[in-house]
């Protein structure tokens, strides 16, 4: 192996040897933790370490690395002490994630550095995001993320690339390719001859290096920094290199040739470059023992530290509450005085954007034909020229990795919100919702400060991927908030409000209503609390519990029998739900019906009827009945649309309730 040491001074190889040492001591230890049993699972980077050491060397202290899980090397290159890394591993509550996250499945915001999730390339994204960030801020900052040769394979691959590129983001893409994805060897991951070759095929550079040299390492992403910092474009670096043991330590190497592991063992990244500089004069063997000493040291004394601590115990509230940032109560709730105007439900959700857009000068707005052509639905008609495209930003077709981009712009402290053209089309970045935004805070106290609008429902004739109601794939999810306006004046200040809230909010908006619904809506700025309903109307008879579209339905109903008293109550959250005012609600009439356009099995009224079961049982007169719409994909003729419809099933649902 060739060393070229370029300008760098003995002081600088010296510390490289140092770094890549520490990691590998590291690990030799937890191997022997391991049979012993004293440590349960090990995913082992030997033989790699120069690329992560390497690059995290060339870096600046404070600019963000998405690692993954054979990255130790970026974690000790970033001096995190290493009691409480070791913590981390044995899930003690004095690591980085209070004992909730595994391995490396951590980030630590103070260090730069990152947390990923299992699913390896959505990490790739968020690079994208904290590049924005420093883009927006004229900052002279890269980002750099890791994708293993299985990762590439990954959609997620595929969009941050892509997204960077066309962006003009400051991103570093670092491929280990390490000659196997669990135990599928790259001949049957992929067909390129190398994967620094795709680059082309995004507009950005490309190279393929030595992932085994620490100097080619640290040398070209200097280079890629500087490239990428002064061009504002983004670069694909791949590091060839090798996984000397098995993908994690109990799965073992049996579908690895032999031969591989001598061949790769001569080009061990620790032993070549120690040769170099003992061939260079700038170590012996007494500094070697001195340094490892050092080194044994350091780690024994974390190893004690860390064994020391017991194991973690459970606090409920603890956890409950920490699922959630801590939002700042910023409710003004509706002005009582001042101008108000009537709007179109569509018109006032744009007034409230429009006003949020004015009072946070870090909110980013993304989402496909949302600049010079306003949206799918024209809500941020205008919103270029007042506000810019950097702030106002056309995306590629990218639902994933714009989430991710999303993501990235919290850990660096923006606001954004996405806007998703048609909620169908979630599907596509289900996973950075689900995994990533709802799930950062609990994990690692991350908060993900993203609003995601959703124009979602049927009713317009548009067939099975224009229309659904997919709102209870969220209230699954702890972690997010999900939010259901169903008038214009709730629109805009539950909309406000959840760009306010610094946790990740999926905001519902019903695209019949869009132009349908007209309300006075007060022309100032103010927000409605997350997580209250409202009382649309009393009644004594019945009591109808709904949201969005069914709070039309259901006044519409009362409006026709006047002979039958009807309380209706508006969710307008659905998670978290208040409670308080459905059980109100409840006891008002003791006969209870929720309406939701959603289909039935599986929807939110499964969940709310379970409820008032469990805790106003007494209340009851009546079941609780549910109308839902049909169980099937919704169709796009108007009469089979029709017959979908939860509305055509009211009537029905509603005598049963009388009758019983
Ligand atoms: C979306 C997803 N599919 C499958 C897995 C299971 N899995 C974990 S690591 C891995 C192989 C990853 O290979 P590569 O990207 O080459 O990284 P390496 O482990 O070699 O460093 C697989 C298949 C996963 N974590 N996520």
């Amino acid at each position: 192996m060739q060393f070229y040491r370029a300008g760098l001074t003995d002081e600088q190889l010296l510390m490289l040897h140092r770094r890549i040492l520490f990691p590998r001591m590291i690990e030799e230890k937890m191997l022997v933790l391991l049979r012993q049993g004293r440590i349960s699972k090990w995913f082992s980077g030997i033989g790699q370490e120069a690329i992560s050491v390497g690059a995290t060397a060339a870096l600046e202290s404070d600019e963000w690395i998405m690692p993954l899980h054979r990255n130790l090397g970026v974690f000790t290159g970033r001096d995190m002490p290493f009691a409480q890394l070791f913590k981390q591993w044995q899930g003690r509550k004095g690591g980085f994630s209070k004992g909730r996250e595994r391995s490396f499945h951590f980030g630590a915001p103070e260090f730069h550095v990152c947390g990923m999730i299992s699913h390896l390339g959505p990490q790739l994204a968020l690079a994208d995001g904290t590049a924005l960030a420093h883009k927006l801020r004229g900052e002279g900052k890269v980002s750099l993320a890791f994708s293993g040769d299985g990762g590439t394979s990954e959609g997620d691959f595929h969009e941050a690339l892509n997204v960077a590129a066309v962006w003009g983001l400051p991103v570093i893409f670092m491929i280990e390719n390490n000659g196997y994805g669990l135990s599928t060897p790259v001949r049957e991951q992929f067909i390129c001859k190398q994967l620094a070759d795709r680059a082309k095929g995004y507009g950005m550079k490309g190279i393929t290096i030595d992932g085994n040299n620490i100097l080619d390492v640290y040398q070209t992403v200097k280079e890629a920094r500087e490239y990428c910092i002064k061009e504002g474009k983004p670069m694909l670096i791949e590091a060839m290199t090798f996984r000397m043991r098995g993908h994690e330590e109990a799965s073992g190497v049996k579908y690895v040739p032999k031969r591989l592991f001598e061949e790769w063992q001569e080009k061990d990244p620790v032993q070549n470059y120690e040769s170099y500089l003992v061939k260079k004069g700038l170590l012996n063997e007494d500094r070697i023992a001195q340094l490892r000493e050092e080194l044994r040291t350091e780690i024994e004394q974390g190893l004690e530290e860390g064994f020391a601590e017991g194991p973690v115990v459970p606090n409920l509230q603890e956890e409950l509450h920490d699922v959630y940032a801590p939002a700042k109560s910023t409710a003004t709730g509706i002005p009582e005085s001042g101008p108000v105007s009537e709007k179109k439900f569509i018109q006032a959700l744009s007034e409230g954007l429009e006003q949020s857009m004015e009072r946070h000068p870090n909110l980013v707005l993304m989402g496909q034909d949302i600049a010079e052509y306003g949206g799918a639905f024209k809500l941020t008609e205008g919103f270029v020229e007042k506000f810019g495209k950097a702030r106002v930003r056309n995306t590629p077709l990218c639902e994933s990795a714009i989430v991710g981009t999303a993501l990235g712009l919290s850990l660096e402290g923006f606001k954004s919100m996405m806007e998703m053209q048609f909620a169908d089309f979630v599907t596509v970045g289900f996973n950075q919702i689900v995994n990533n935004l709802a799930k950062i805070h609990y994990r690692w106290g991350q908060p993900a400060d993203v609003v995601i609008r959703m124009p979602t429902g049927g009713g317009v004739g548009a067939g099975p991927f224009h229309s659904q109601s997919n709102e209870a794939w969220f209230t699954k999810v702890p972690g997010l908030k999900v939010v259901y306006p169903s008038t214009p004046e709730d629109a805009k200040g539950l909309l406000c409000a959840a760009i306010e809230d610094p946790n990740p909010v999926m905001f519902f908006e019903h695209k019949a209503l869009y132009r349908a619904i007209t309300g006075p809506v007060p022309e100032a700025f103010y927000t409605i609390e997350i997580g209250k309903a409202r009382v649309v109307q009393e009644g004594e008879d019945i009591t109808i519990i709904t949201y969005g579209a069914g709070v039309h339905w259901a006044t519409e109903w009362a409006t026709k029998h006047p002979e039958t008293s009807v309380y209706i109550l508006d969710l307008r959250s659905l998670l978290p739900l208040d409670y308080e005012a459905i059980q109100t609600a409840v006891e008002a009439t003791g006969r209870v019906l929720i309406l939701h356009e959603d289909t039935l099995f599986g929807g939110l009224g499964g969940e709310i009827s379970a409820w008032i079961n469990e805790h106003c049982f007494k209340s009851l007169d009546a079941p609780v009945v549910r109308c839902g719409s049909i169980e099937t994909p919704i169709p796009f003729a108007i009469e089979l649309e029709q017959q979908f419809m939860a509305k055509s099933h009211l009537d029905g649902a509603l005598e049963k309730l009388l009758s019983f």
